[in-house]
């Protein structure tokens, strides 16, 4: 499987958590948004993804485009693995609603394309530019942070002992939250805690080293125990099969804990 993706892309953020958490490895091509006046208008990867956005996944004859989309394929196709849709069917229709509500409503008005154009067609001021963003981050969290309060059964990941469709779309979506300043002091469990200094971590490119990363994941053991966070969580949230000692799984561990 190939993934065009780009590391500040939290579409494609998305898939490669999902593509971690079930322990899935692909093969990565960048599509640098911005250089060479945007990789994603090139004609080679239009053909691809029409959209001319990235995430799209490559499997054999099949080209998938939208990171729902390709999340729910992988989903299908690997069933037996950690699956990111948990519970039962209400349980697991919650967890979509949630996934949409960024994916539809909080993160396609702050895409690259339409601040782009709210600057060129607009003449707006970065100051404007981040006015517009911060305020439909604060309204879908405003919404999202209501929907989580109802639950009648809080647990460490929105909607179960482990990560769902819905961790999946949060977690990035409160990385570009916290990119463009955004206050998340109104939002707890969104925002909540030191956990989030983690998740750039997922964003780092894959080193295929095992010896290394178990290194690198002995240190931030240390560094998580010196800062007084709880080892719990971790063992009820990472499936055994996520926490073989691959690279790009254990770089998942620090996040995954956080959101405990
Ligand atoms: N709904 C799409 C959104 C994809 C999307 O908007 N990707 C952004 C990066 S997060 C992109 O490629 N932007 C390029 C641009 O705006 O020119 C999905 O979930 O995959």
């Amino acid at each position: 499987m190939i993934l065009y993706h780009y590391f500040r892309s939290s579409a494609s953020y998305r898939v490669r958590i999902a593509l971690a958490i079930k322990g899935i490895s692909y093969e990565k091509r960048e599509i640098h948004l911005l250089n060479n006046g945007g990789e994603q208008f090139s004609p080679e990867y239009s053909t691809i993804n029409p959209q001319q956005l990235v995430p799209t996944l490559v499997d054999g004859d099949a080209i998938i485009t939208q990171s729902l989309a390709i999340i729910g394929y992988v989903e299908e196709k690997y069933p037996q693995l950690p699956t990111l849709l948990p519970g039962d069917f209400a349980t697991r229709a919650m967890a979509r609603s949630l996934a949409l509500t960024i994916a539809c409503d909080i993160h396609p008005l702050n895409n690259l394309r339409v601040l782009n154009f709210l600057k060129n067609e607009f003449d707006i001021s970065d100051e404007q530019k981040n006015t517009w963003y911060q305020h439909w981050i604060a309204t879908g969290f405003q919404a999202i942070e209501s929907y989580l309060q109802q639950r009648k059964n809080p647990t460490p990941f929105c909607f179960g002992e482990t990560p769902s469709i819905s961790d999946v779309c949060l977690i990035p979506q409160v990385y570009n939250a916290k990119r463009y300043a955004c206050d998340l002091t109104p939002f707890p469990i969104q925002g909540r805690s030191r956990r989030y200094n983690f998740i750039p971590l997922v964003l780092e490119e894959d080193v295929a080293a095992t010896a290394l990363s178990r290194w690198v994941f002995v240190f931030f053991r240390y560094l998580l125990n010196k800062r007084g966070v709880p080892r719990t969580g971790v063992a009820i949230a990472i499936p055994n099969k996520v926490r073989k000692a691959s690279f790009a799984n254990l770089r998942l561990f620090p996040m995954v804990e956080e959101l405990t």
